[in-house]
C-alpha cells in the first residue's frame, strides 16, 4: 500500500511528494545497526533524558549527518536549522501509561492554520527491530492538514470545534481562556485559527510503521501520532485507532518490543513559521534541558553540517 511505503535517502523527490501529502516518512538504512549500537554502547553511562543529543560524544552524530541533512533540506524545501531539541530514552518500558483516548497527539501544536505548511519534523531513531512487533509508532495519514471529528468527542469538544468555524467563535474561545486563566502549552495557539470546512474530516485513517535498527522515522510536527501501536497477528497491515485496538486481546497481537531505546530530534528550515515555532519551543523546553551544555566537538560538527544552529536556549539559564 502506498501509504506505508518506505524510502532510501537518495529518493529525494519521491520523499518530498510523499511527505507533504501524508505528513510522515520511513527512511531505510540512514545509519547502520552497527553504528547506532556502537554510539549507544560508548555513551550509555552519560544518558539523561533531559540532555540534548549534542551532549554526547557519539550519539551527537545522529542529527549531524550530512546525507540526512541534504535529503531533508530537499524534502522541507529550505536549508536546515538545528535548535537543540532532542533526547534519548534508553530501556523504557512499553506499558501504556495513558488511556487509549489520550495516546494520539500532535507535538506541541493545536488549532493552527491548516492552510499553511510548517516545515518542522520530529525524527525518531529506534534501536529495536519492529518488523514483527507491537509497541511502535502509529501515524494518522495526512492529519497535518486536517482537524477530525472522532468518537472521542464529548459534547463540549464538539461545540468548541464548531465555534472555531467563525471569527467570533475563535475570539470567544480566546476570551474564555484569558478570563479563566486556562493554562495551555506555550507552543500552542491561544487564539485558535479559524477553521474552514475543507479542513474538517471524520475519523483519521492510520498506518503503523515498523522500523528496523538503522531506519529513521519522521513526522511533521503537526501530524497526529502515537507510540504503543499494536500489530495484529492475522491482519498485519491493519491499523486501527487506539480505542479499537485496546479491545483486541494481546494473544491476537505480536509481542511488544520491551524494553525499548529510541532517540528523537527536531529539524526545521528557517522559514518564518518555523522560526516562530522554534522560538516558542525553545522557551517551552525545561531549564534542566538548557543547563546541560553541548560538547564543543558537537557544536563544531553541527556548524559544519547545518545551515544554522540556534543556541539561544542556552542563554535562558545564564
Ligand atoms: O514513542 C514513540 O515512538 C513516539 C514518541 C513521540 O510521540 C514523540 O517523540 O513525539
Ligand atoms: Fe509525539
Amino acid at each position: 500500500m502506498a501509504d506505508s511505503q518506505s524510502f532510501f535517502l537518495h529518493q529525494k523527490k519521491e520523499m518530498e511528494d510523499f511527505f507533504w501529502k501524508y505528513g510522515y516518512l520511513h527512511i531505510k538504512n540512514v545509519y547502520t545497526q552497527k553504528d547506532i549500537n556502537a554510539f549507544l554502547e560508548a555513551d550509555k553511562d552519560l544518558v539523561d533524558i533531559e540532555k540534548d543529543l549534542s551532549c554526547y560524544p557519539n550519539l551527537s552524530r545522529l542529527p549531524s549527518n550530512k546525507q540526512l541533512i541534504d535529503a531533508l533540506s530537499h524534502v522541507l524545501k529550505g536549508e536546515l536549522v538545528y535548535s537543540f531539541d532532542s533526547s534519548i530514552c534508553i530501556n523504557t518500558s512499553t506499558d501504556e501509561k495513558l488511556k487509549p483516548s489520550q495516546l494520539l497527539h500532535r507535538d506541541n501544536q493545536a488549532e493552527f492554520n491548516f492552510n499553511t505548511n510548517l516545515p518542522v519534523v520530529r525524527c525518531g531513531v529506534y534501536w529495536q527491530d519492529y518488523t514483527n512487533a507491537s509497541g511502535g509508532l502509529k501515524v494518522a495519514i495526512g492529519s497535518h492538514k486536517h482537524e477530525y471529528i472522532s468518537l472521542n468527542f464529548t459534547f463540549k469538544k464538539l461545540i468548541w470545534l464548531f465555534l472555531r468555524f467563525s471569527k467570533w467563535g475563535c475570539k470567544y474561545i480566546y476570551n474564555k481562556r484569558i478570563k479563566n486563566k486556562i493554562k495551555i502549552d506555550p507552543t500552542v495557539e491561544l487564539l485558535p485559527n479559524q477553521l474552514n470546512l475543507k479542513n474538517l474530516k471524520f475519523f483519521p485513517k492510520y498506518v503503523n510503521l515498523y522500523p528496523k535498527p538503522g531506519d529513521l522515522l519522521l513526522w511533521n510536527i503537526r501530524l497526529l501520532h502515537q507510540g504503543y501501536a499494536r500489530k495484529i497477528s492475522f491482519f498485519p497491515n491493519l491499523s486501527l485507532g487506539a480505542r479499537f485496538e485496546s479491545l483486541i486481546p494481546w494473544f491476537l497481537c505480536e509481542k511488544k518490543v520491551s524494553p525499548r531505546t529510541a532517540a528523537f530530534f527536531v529539524l526545521q528550515t528557517d522559514d518564518e513559521l518555523a522560526q516562530e515555532y522554534r522560538k516558542k519551543r525553545i522557551h517551552a523546553l525545561t531549564k534542566k534541558h538548557w543547563s546541560y551544555q553541548p560538547l564543543k566537538s558537537s557544536i563544531q560538527s553541527l556548524e559544519e553540517n547545518f545551515h544554522k544552529i540556534d543556541l539561544s536556549g542556552y542563554k535562558k539559564i545564564t
